[in-house]
């Protein structure tokens, strides 16, 4: 990222939008509204068609002629920071990452109404990586090219430039690029599980197929897709990605195979050996390491328990370096945040946030401490450690047009819930748009923090309480059938308006919801929104053990 920069300070049209303002948070740490406008930040890096739904306004359809130059369809996916570029890298690690965050915390996204903007975003971008995959050892790994992109500064519904698309293939691999979308379609494949069984077993066999094209082909993608270097270069290599994507179809598949492969290649490709202090879209260590030690803690190791105990200590100084209680500890600024590098900071704040989060919580289930060189580490004082992380720096920001990039105006367009690069080693911050070194937003800051925050928002409880029981049963040709009773109660001090309720597993009929577009489920059509402290019954017969009823959305007005 470092010619990044020299090629910034040398043009004189350049990119960025980005103002900002730091989100006035009255009273303490609003983790609800932060993980709501989080997770619309990714509405305004669409690219493609956009949908009806679509809530960010001014963004329009952009990018529509994507792939069409190559002879395939790319439309869509995500613009990944403040250029026009997709680059397929730092997506599918933004995807995994969203994933990771709805497996963890997908019911305290229920209980806040966003489980279903989440699952929009993840779909977002797997709908890309799929079309971006068109052939098992086939990949397109970025369209647009940094170069041409960065010399004009154009919103993406204006963009002329070039819209050439890159790919690997098995003469031009890209181990690293192929492990992390595998990664991605697997985490995302447990997602969409219950909710699009179909949609789901798609996302695996494309998830099975790039694991294996990784595997079988190694090379670093940026040595194939050269024009990616500048902007996202391997530094880490393929090693992390491989291990990587194996952790996740272990996660999703529970096949021996993918496990097996993490104990016999944890020494050759670092997984039982790197010690790391940073996890991002380059180096996956961290993340490996954090996900083998669940499996071990969890008593999925099968056999593999030294091995997956050597990557569990990996782990474990990732996190203890994190708390400044390790044997080489991170730099952080006079105000407690970590600190990595001048460019982009947050993406290793929010990504650490992250695994401190989830591993207190393993910790947690594993009734078990953390122990560092310089003391015990009790997984509440981890999960604290991971909070004052993210409460200094929420900020919203701002988007404007080429003209304005060196006007000291206000942006017109509101890019709002973005995470920007942030503050200095001694915490300075300059809301300037040419300072896009702490100006500029991305969607791999973004994407590890949706987990974070919904887990300490779930602190407050959930606003929606959902009670199922059996009402009556009786036998018919043999069967017994079940009639269930679901009570929906608004627990808030407010009233809800459009609800939207997912239930799958139903196998019979249902009266008292009304069944929308997309099969899930909003209010009857005699009641209109459910005022504080009310409730709606809906019933349904089947033969089976209770459905599932999540919430996916709602409105507090
Ligand atoms: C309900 O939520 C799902 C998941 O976000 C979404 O796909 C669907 O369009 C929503 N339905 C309505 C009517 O808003
Ligand atoms: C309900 O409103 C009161 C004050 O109006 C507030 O103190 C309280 O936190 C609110 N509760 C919830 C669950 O929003
Ligand atoms: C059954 C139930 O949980 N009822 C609650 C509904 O919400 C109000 C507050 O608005 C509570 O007082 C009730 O206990």
């Amino acid at each position: 990222m470092e010619d990044f920069m020299k090629l910034y300070s040398m043009a004189t049209t350049l990119f960025l939008l980005i103002g900002l303002v730091p989100l006035a948070l009255a009273g303490g740490h609003n983790y609800g509204q932060a993980l709501s406008k989080s997770i619309l930040f990714f509405e305004a890096q669409r690219s493609g068609y956009l949908p009806g739904s679509q809530r960010v306004k001014w963004r329009g359809n952009s990018g529509l002629f994507d792939g069409k130059a190559n002879g395939v369809n790319l439309v869509g996916g995500y613009y990944d920071a403040g250029d026009n570029v997709k680059f397929g890298l730092p997506m599918a690690f933004t995807v995994t990452m969203m994933s990771w965050s709805i497996i963890e915390y997908g019911k305290q996204m229920a209980s806040s109404g966003e489980l279903g903007h989440a699952m929009d975003a993840i779909k977002w971008g797997t709908d890309y990586l799929i079309k971006a995959h068109p052939q098992p050892h086939v990949l397109y790994g970025e369209v647009g090219d940094g170069n041409t992109d960065h010399y004009c500064w154009q919103r993406p519904e204006d963009m002329t430039t070039s819209r050439n698309a890159y790919r690997i293939d098995q003469n031009n691999p890209g181990s690293d690029l192929a492990g992390e979308t595998a990664a991605a379609m697997a985490a995302a494949s447990i997602v969409f599980r219950r909710y699009n069984p179909a949609y789901s077993r798609e996302l695996l066999t494309h998830a099975y197929q790039l694991f294996d094209f990784a595997d079988k082909y190694r090379g670093k993608y940026d040595s194939s897709i050269t024009v990616a270097q500048k902007y996202y270069r391997s530094v880490s290599g393929y090693a992390d990605e491989l291990l990587w994507g194996a952790a996740w179809l272990y996660k999703a598949t529970n096949n021996q195979y993918y496990l097996n492969y993490l104990a016999r290649n944890g020494d050759a490709l670092g997984g039982t050996g790197w010690a790391m202090t940073e996890f991002g879209w380059d180096v996956k260590y961290a993340g490996v390491q954090t996900l083998v030690a669940k499996f071990l803690m969890g008593g999925k190791a099968r056999g593999h328990g030294r091995v997956f105990g050597k990557y569990q200590e990996k782990a474990e100084f990732f996190m203890c370096s994190c708390l400044g209680k390790g044997s080489h500890n991170v730099q952080k600024t006079p105000g407690g945040l970590i600190f990595r590098q001048r460019w982009n900071n947050l993406q290793f704040v929010t990504s650490a946030s992250f695994l401190l989060t989830v591993y207190a919580d393993y910790l947690t289930s594993a009734r078990r401490n953390l122990h560092c060189s310089s003391g015990t580490v009790t997984p509440p004082k981890l999960l604290a450690f991971a909070k004052s992380q993210v409460n200094p720096s929420f900020v919203s920001c701002r988007g404007g047009y080429a003209t304005w990039y060196s006007r000291k105006a206000r942006d017109p367009n509101l890019l709002t819930g973005a995470i920007v690069g942030g503050p200095d080693a001694y915490d300075n911050f300059a809301d300037e748009r040419g300072n896009f070194q702490q100006t500029e937003p991305a969607t791999y800051n973004n994407a590890p923090l949706l987990g974070v925050l919904a887990r300490l928002h779930a602190g407050h409880g959930g606003l929606i309480a959902i009670a199922q029981k059996t009402s009556s049963s009786w036998v018919a040709n043999g069967k017994t059938y079940y009639r269930y009773s679901v009570t929906v109660n608004n627990k808030s001090n407010k009233t809800i308006k459009n609800l939207n309720l997912s239930v799958t597993k139903l196998y019979g009929p249902l009266w008292g919801l009304t069944k929308q577009a997309g099969g899930s489920y909003g209010f009857p059509a005699w009641v209109s929104s459910l005022p504080a402290g009310k409730s709606i019954e809906f019933v349904y017969i089947h033969t089976n053990s209770p459905a599932k009823v999540s919430v996916m959305s709602y409105k507090l007005v």
